[in-house]
């Protein structure tokens, strides 16, 4: 890396915005979830805290997004690139994640620093923000939406049913903490091809109830008030997959109850999503 190249490289990482995603996105690399160009991020941002470090009059480039996004209009995002690797942000955040505007009337998005080298928004923009409007709309706080190939879901989606009810019943049951951490549950959608307007409205729509959502053979979404919100519940859900990809194909001698369950969200002050648990 030239010198220049090294010294922008430094300054935008004091941004907090883009150290977080930057840090992020390593994380889940070294995780092994981002294998390649795999999974993608949109922070929303304060518009006050934008204007600290950016002039919101300086639009570099016009992007035209393939479906609209009226209601975000206004709205300022910080997502990764389309076909970028999650390995190499750290090293180069202005050539794989950009900070964009949606503009005024919705049409168009405004770029206002980073995505360099033509770059464009994540391949999954749709499913991105379609989720934040559904998402906005369940809570006013709602800011990150995370998707990624985090293994041991991935791997699950093969063997369990994927009905949501009983997919959530036995994460929940895999370690003490799911059902405190996710007590409305998981969606799950069909498998679909990726990319498109129609796997995004689909992802969405269980957005409205779930602030996960699995897509089977293929990774996970999930979204918070935070990167660490969103990370953190990802995390969860991989951990509890992971538990159990492990005792799978062990004979089971002692289990969580349904009434421990129930004991545990009591004394956490969480409401189990109905229709699960049947004591
Ligand atoms: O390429 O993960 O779903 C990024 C993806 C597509
Ligand atoms: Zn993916």
């Amino acid at each position: 890396m030239s010198t220049i190249k090294a010294e922008k490289t430094a300054k935008s990482l004091e941004i907090p915005f883009i150290r977080e995603m930057s840090e992020i996105t390593q994380h889940m690399w070294r995780n092994g979830w981002d294998e390649r160009n795999g999974g993608n991020v949109s922070y929303l941002l304060d518009e006050a805290e934008v204007e600290k470090y950016f002039d919101p009059d300086n639009v570099v480039r016009v992007i035209e997004p393939a479906f609209p996004v009226n209601e975000l209009a206004g709205r300022y995002f910080i997502v990764t690139g389309s076909g970028k690797y999650f390995k190499n942000v750290l090293q180069d955040p202005a050539g794989n994640l950009g900070l964009l505007r949606v503009s005024k009337d919705g049409s168009k998005l405004e770029l206002l620093w980073g995505m360099e080298n033509k770059a464009k928004p994540t391949s999954e923009l749709a499913s991105h923000f379609m989720s934040h409007t559904e998402r906005l709309k369940a809570d006013p706080d709602h800011r990150v939406v995370i998707h990624n190939h985090a293994t041991n879901v991935l791997a699950m989606t093969f063997i369990h049913d994927l009905e949501e009810a009983k997919f959530t019943k036995t994460l929940w049951e895999m370690c003490t903490e799911c059902i405190v951490v996710f007590p409305e549950g998981i969606g799950i959608i069909p498998w679909m091809v990726p990319g498109s307007n129609e796997i995004g409205r689909a992802t969405a729509e269980k957005m409205k109830e779930y602030r996960s959502v699995i897509w089977p053979q293929h990774g996970i979404f999930g979204t918070g008030t935070s990167i660490d919100e969103a990370f953190g519940l990802i995390e969860t859900i991989e951990k509890a997959a992971q538990i159990y990809m492990l005792i799978a194909h062990h004979e089971i001698k002692r289990r969580i109850t349904e009434r421990e369950l129930s004991d545990l969200a009591a004394a956490f002050g969480v409401t189990p999503r109905p229709g699960i648990l049947s004591v």
